[in-house]
């Protein structure tokens, strides 16, 4: 497995369970400097970040990409997915596919997280289902054209009421066919939702695509009261070889919740 921090370059997002924010080139040398292997972006457009920048940034650090968020799309410009206006959703839509078409290059999955939106009223669930399934299958083919991947993160109840839980995303993933669209499993939305956070990466397997690997109250790995060692030989026994991403609160700062997560990275993925 493979260590990830994030980084936050929007505004917006802030008070959001990132790690570093505003300074890509800080964040990369710190990032460095403790020894992850890559950093998860969170970039305020797809059209933000000087790809040529970004490229040099993480050869200057021997950094990878592990993914970028798509979430300013939610944050700033109110786009979901299972918007109840179509023109919503196809700009919803478009941005995710430049969100793709940025990331594609560095190899680097797209997440579609708070975008995915929520049934209400105006957009019963199986409606919104509907509407999310046929983004996801879109974006499928988007990404195969671009080379990359796409992953689907299921949310705890306070922030979506569409899919909650590993099993449920895998079934609705399993439903749509699609090839390059996997899980995300955050594992503090899992904390909320999941009988057993074991059991529910097992149950999962290869749908598993990439890991938010945050404590019980989303501070970094060891700051809480999750047990980390069953969640990591669970992950061992699906054959999970992607990264651990710390996507937590920066707390008491940014550098020290770094400095715990890959100690915590170190200590149980040894
Ligand atoms: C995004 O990765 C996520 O986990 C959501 O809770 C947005 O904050
Ligand atoms: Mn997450």
């Amino acid at each position: 497995m493979k260590s990830a921090v994030t980084v936050s370059l929007v505004p917006e997002a802030r008070g959001g369970p990132f790690v570093f924010w505003d300074d890509l080139a800080a964040a990369c040398r710190t990032a460095k400097a403790l020894g992850f292997d890559a950093i998860e972006l969170f970039p305020p457009g797809p059209d933000a970040v000087d790809p040529r920048d970004l490229r040099e940034l993480l050869d200057d650090n021997g950094l990878s990409l592990a993914a970028v968020g798509t979430g300013v799309g939610w944050v700033k410009h109110k786009l979901s997915l299972t918007a109840a206006d179509g023109a919503t959703r196809d700009k919803a839509l478009d941005f995710v596919k430049k969100v793709i078409e940025f990331a594609g290059p560095f190899g680097a999955p797209v997440i579609i997280g708070s975008m995915q939106g929520r049934a209400d009223d105006a957009v019963p669930k199986p409606v919104a289902l509907r509407y999310l399934g046929n983004a996801l299958f879109k974006l499928d083919e988007h990404a195969g054209d671009y080379d990359t991947r796409v992953l689907y993160e299921p949310l705890n109840r306070y922030e979506t009421n569409l899919v909650n839980t590993q099993s449920d995303g895998a079934a609705f993933l399993a439903g749509l066919g699609v090839q390059r669209v996997a899980l995300l499993c955050d594992l503090y939305h899992m904390n909320i939702e999941e009988v057993n956070l074991a059991d529910a990466l097992r149950a999962a397997g290869k749908y598993v695509g990439h890991v938010h690997f945050a404590d019980s109250n989303r501070r970094a790995a060891g700051m809480g009261h999750t047990d980390f060692t069953p969640v990591v030989k669970a992950l061992r026994e699906i054959g999970y070889a992607g990264y651990l991403s710390a996507e937590v609160l920066p707390l008491p700062d940014p550098e020290a919740a770094a400095r715990q997560t890959i100690e915590a990275f170190r200590k149980h993925t040894a």
